[in-house]
């Protein structure tokens, strides 16, 4: 291929990025301005992609104001983000309380029900937006949906003891009308995606309105140790559009 082809394709190709990039970054610092307030002493920063322009956010606010803050993570790479933008990392064991927790979403309904879980970090995503006083949801404009199980095809992820996962994939198969629920593989599929915990993740798709209850059911299997729907638990999601708007869901 001549290299002018290249050179005029890859502008055009990286168009749609650059677009999800700006409205995650748009939904992100829109959140950090609205509720990380100079008063608050420990913060939640969750994981995914969105993530990052939480921290970069924050760190723009300034030394001064994160000089007596602390930021309890919710997986390996917000632990990360946390230290090598210098600021203070805590842990859920010491900060029982959390005064803001900012994390990603996968889907999220127009009741703030979320689908978390496509990093596989549901489990400490959850422990640490339930620790919150306030939980705020950021995403691009793609994880805005009428209803859970409308765009985002996985389904929800379900973190479950790898002794287990056979057992548990054969029950939402055959009993909770998720046909097509699969163990998660790593990229290649060179084996099982494994956890920060230790544990293999199943992808169960359900229909648009077959999703609540069902969820709470899988909860009580043996062996599943966190689902990745957070119901009633988000105070407002913030959602970047490509027209450089913020949708804010209350
Ligand atoms: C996290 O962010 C996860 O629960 C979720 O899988 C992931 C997706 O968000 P992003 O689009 O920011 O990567 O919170």
């Amino acid at each position: 291929i001549p290299q002018s082809n290249i050179a005029a394709k890859k502008p055009e190709a990286l168009k749609p990025l650059a677009a999800i990039e700006s409205s995650k970054r748009l939904a992100a610092y829109t959140a950090v301005d609205h509720h990380i307030k100079p008063e608050h002493r420990i913060i939640g920063i969750g994981s995914g992609s969105t993530v990052p322009y939480v921290v970069d956010r924050i760190v723009q606010q300034g030394v001064e104001a994160n000089k007596d803050r602390v930021f309890v993570p919710t997986g390996f790479q917000s632990k990360q983000l946390i230290v090598n933008a210098g600021l203070t990392l805590g842990d859920v064991d010491e900060y029982l309380s959390i005064d803001v927790t900012i994390d990603g979403a996968d889907e999220v309904d127009r009741n703030l029900n979320c689908i978390k879980g496509g990093g596989a970090c549901h489990l400490r995503e959850k422990v640490i937006a339930e620790a919150a006083e306030t939980f705020i949801v950021v995403a691009d404009y793609r994880k805005n949906a009428e209803s859970l199980g409308t765009n985002y095809p996985p389904g929800v992820p379900i973190e479950v003891v790898p002794f287990a996962y056979v057992k548990i994939l054969n029950t939402l198969r055959k009993t909770f009308g998720s046909p097509n629920a699969a163990l998660r593989m790593a990229v290649k599929k060179a084996g099982p995606v494994v956890t920060d915990n230790g544990n293999f993740v199943i992808d169960a798709p359900f229909e648009p309105g077959q999703l609540q209850d069902p969820a709470t059911q899988i909860k009580l299997l043996t062996g599943v140790v966190e689902v990745g729907l957070f119901c009633n638990m988000a105070k407002a999601a913030y959602f970047g559009n490509e027209d450089g708007t913020v949708t804010i869901h209350r």
